[in-house]
């Protein structure tokens, strides 16, 4: 996909030797859970190398305004299958609240309205999806640390866990619902936003609207689309599957750097 993912692959590769390199992530996890154990720790080591030699607040390439991707494609949901989310759609969602709370001293409400009172970013990035495409995309919104300072996160706070419009996968137990989470860190980084508009307009219901994160040094599918709730945690143990997110309950690594 990029060079990027080589030097991913040359620290998986470090600790697993060369002869499973030919294989994919996901078909080596099917394959043996001791090798999905190895997995999990080369995932520590790319999140600590990549913090450790580029440093935690380095930036993930910004590009111009020429190289942004005549389409960029829709991936995974298209349209939250729910009642209420239609009802929030055919509102223009004038009646959509962002919902933070967990373990934040002043849990809170914004509306779109509010969200577009303080300040916004605006920032051109590749987005790349495990599926093996990419595409450049211009994304505005509110960086999410100026949303966490307003609601004064406890000092247990660890991570922050995104609720989302859709369920990708219809259970009975709701586990099929799609969440995502990352650590403060990554709250913090200055690239990290709530994002309303992309390519200049209004966010569309295909890219996440009313509201979808950019967490840009990690791939497509941390970029939770269709936010309803934000929850701010101390362990994300007692989610769904317990590993952070929609896709991490099925296998794929929590931090998903590039
Ligand atoms: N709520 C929600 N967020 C999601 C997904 C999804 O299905 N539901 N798919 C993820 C994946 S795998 C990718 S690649 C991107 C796709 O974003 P796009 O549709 O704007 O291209 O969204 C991510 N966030
Ligand atoms: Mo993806």
């Amino acid at each position: 996909m990029s060079h990027l993912l080589t030097r991913r692959r040359f620290l998986i590769g470090s600790t697993l030797g060369a002869s499973a390199l030919t294989l994919s992530g996901c078909d080596l996890l099917e394959q043996n859970a001791d090798v999905a154990a190895v997995i999990r720790s080369a995932e520590k080591l790319t999140m600590k190398a990549q913090r450790l030699l580029q440093g935690p607040d380095a930036l993930a390439r910004e590009f111009a305004e020429s190289d942004i991707s005549p389409s960029f494609r829709v991936n995974g949901t298209s349209v939250p299958d729910s009642e209420e989310y239609a009802a929030l759609a055919d509102g223009k969602f004038a009646a959509w609240r962002l919902k933070i709370d967990g373990l934040v001293d002043r849990p809170r409400e914004f509306s779109l309205a509010d969200l577009k009172t303080l300040p916004a970013r605006t920032q051109i990035t590749r987005h790349d999806c495990v599926e093996g495409w990419s595409a450049i995309g211009k994304w505005t919104g509110v960086p999410l640390g100026i949303l966490l300072s307003t609601v004064i996160l406890k000092p247990t706070a660890r991570y922050v866990v995104f609720h989302c419009a859709d369920e990708l996968e219809k259970t009975l137990d709701g586990s099929g619902r799609y969440y995502e989470s990352i650590d403060l860190i990554d709250a913090y980084h200055p690239q990290t936003i709530l994002a309303y508009q992309m390519n200049g307009q209004e966010l569309s219901i295909g890219h996440g609207a009313p509201l979808r994160l950019r967490v840009e040094r990690q791939l497509g599918y941390k970029q939770a689309k269709y936010i309803m709730r934000i929850e701010i945690v101390d362990s994300f143990a007692g989610f769904s599957g317990g590993n952070g997110g929609y896709w991490e309950d099925r296998g794929y690594e929590w931090y998903a750097g590039i």
